[in-house]
């Protein structure tokens, strides 16, 4: 039992030390990946959107699956920004101040974190002026990042 435990925590203990680079197979793989959470992210963010812009009906149980979705998806993203993919050849839209200024990075990641969680919560109370108060806040944290760290479309 003893013995069992402790390579348990030997090997959760080798799972945490490896580097996020290590965890995809090619720094290409790492793009892909968070770019395809991201899109996921932005896509069922749009459907709360429309809903909170009245371009869609009001569906509390859709604007739920959605916010989880959010939730979700916004913790995916950010241990695929590796180093490795700094110069991957790809066309992508990360600046290099994900790298040179990765404190703010993490800081605004995080931020949106703690919005979508927010945004799940204001979801699920079933109340569409309470989920428009949180896609708005959302909203400023999804473009706060963008602004320092992603490359406008020429
Ligand atoms: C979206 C989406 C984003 C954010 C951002 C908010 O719906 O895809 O990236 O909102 O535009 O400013």
């Amino acid at each position: 039992m003893k013995i069992a435990a402790s390579l348990v925590f030997a090997a959760t203990a080798i799972v945490m030390a490896t580097p996020a680079s290590a965890q995809f197979a090619k720094p290409e793989d790492a793009v892909k990946y968070r770019q395809s959470a991201l899109s996921i992210m932005g896509t069922h963010f749009g459907r709360i959107g429309a809903m909170t812009s009245g371009k869609a009906p009001y569906d509390a149980k859709a604007a739920v699956d959605s916010a989880q979705i959010v939730a979700t998806m916004s913790r995916l993203p950010w241990p695929a920004f590796t180093a490795d993919t700094e110069k991957v050849t790809v066309q992508t839209r990360a600046k290099p101040e994900i790298w040179t200024n990765n404190a703010k990075f993490k800081d605004d990641s995080e931020q949106l974190q703690n919005e979508t969680g927010k945004l799940l919560a204001a979801a699920q109370t079933n109340n569409l002026d309470n989920l428009k108060a949180a896609f708005a806040s959302t909203g400023k944290a999804c473009k706060s990042c963008h602004d320092d760290f992603r490359k406008d479309v020429k």
